[in-house]
């Protein structure tokens, strides 16, 4: 069985605005993952089932290695598409927005959802929700949105409405938002929730190597190159960095998502706690990305020296300044994280 987190009476809710509804239209943030396409698309397809008219727009493309999500050929994105995104956000009686936490998140999609007169469900697992939502179901202890979603379906129809596709769709959120179930994934529940959905049937591990499987020959050289030539330990304080400049990105012809998981890497070599990665997009402008283990507070990290913020363990922020200065900032920071580093 499993322990209750969704409100029951706000699922009454949404049955009743289900419904009535006549059209519905899914949403998850910009630059979406495995979990915001997953979630949004099990959502859809639950919802088709009900014989509604539903649409996921969403701000812009997923990469191409989720692509083969069921109902994934049918998303409308709001930068290629925008005149039919808003015609649908404003024709619709619900917004469902997935797997982030204001507005704001969806970029330029986001006008057209705050003028929408729809009721607002929010379903998300990340910390501190606007208020800008009808109703919420936000649960930073959820592993992920998608299995939010699975509460939600099943609270709403039971484990009858879960088919193939939709436990596809859920799945793969709940595995890319957890690492493959390699941190953010402690709680039972989320095993439980897995053999039931193991019970429509579909090859879980076949979801993984097309999930994960997917380097281009240049993604992996990229990859043993930052590795190898690039990869600069702070052993004092167990602390790695790799950084990559613009002119290395281009000579390894990288496109979006090839550095994807780079700043885990060192977390695998022993004794490191930190790990920050720095991307300089274009010349003067750099990505930080920070990852850590057990307690050590990457948020506090990139909101004090890297303009940014995220999760304990998982944190991002951003540069405008030269490589070598970002580097010496990271040093100034771990001076001053020290005792939290080395204990
Ligand atoms: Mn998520």
């Amino acid at each position: 069985m499993l322990e209750n987190m969704i409100d029951l009476s706000q699922v009454a809710v949404v049955k009743k605005m289900l419904d009535s509804a006549g059209r519905v239209v899914v949403m998850a943030h910009k630059n979406p993952d495995g979990d915001a396409a997953g979630s949004s698309l099990a959502l859809c397809n639950y919802i088709m089932g009900l014989g509604k008219e539903v649409t996921v727009v969403l701000p812009n493309a997923f990469p191409d290695f989720l692509s083969w999500l069921p109902s994934a050929g049918s998303v409308l994105f709001y930068d290629v598409e925008a005149d039919k995104a808003t015609e649908k956000i404003a024709a619709a009686d619900i917004l469902f927005c997935l797997d982030f936490n204001v507005i704001s998140r969806l970029g330029d999609m986001s006008v057209a959802v705050s003028a929408s007169k729809a009721t607002k469900v929010l379903v998300d697992h990340h910390l501190f929700p606007s208020n800008e939502f009808d109703v919420s179901f936000s649960h930073p202890e959820a592993c992920s949105t998608s299995e939010l979603v699975y509460r939600l379906i099943t609270a709403l129809s039971g484990d009858e409405c879960v088919t193939h596709d939709i436990a596809q769709c859920i799945y793969t959120g709940m595995m890319t938002d957890t690492g493959a179930f390699t941190y953010a994934s402690m709680r039972k529940d989320i095993y439980i929730i897995i053999a039931a959905l193991l019970n429509k049937g579909f090859d879980k591990d076949k979801i993984y190597r097309k999930v994960f499987f997917n380097y281009t020959v240049s993604r992996m050289k990229l990859m043993g190159y930052a590795m190898y030539r690039k990869l600069k330990l702070y052993n004092k304080y167990n602390t790695a960095l790799i950084t990559l400049s613009h002119e290395e990105l281009m000579r390894f012809f990288a496109v979006k998502g090839d550095t994807e998981g780079l700043v885990n890497q060192p977390l695998q070599i022993k004794g490191v706690r930190f790990s920050c990665f720095f991307r300089e997009e274009q010349p003067g402008k750099i990505n930080v990305s920070l990852r850590s283990v057990d307690d050590f507070p990457c948020n506090e990290v990139a909101a004090e020296f890297f303009n940014g913020g995220g999760h304990k363990n998982a944190s991002g922020g951003e540069l405008h300044c030269s490589m070598d200065e970002a580097v010496r900032l990271l040093q100034r920071a771990i001076q001053k994280f020290k005792s939290e580093l080395t204990m």
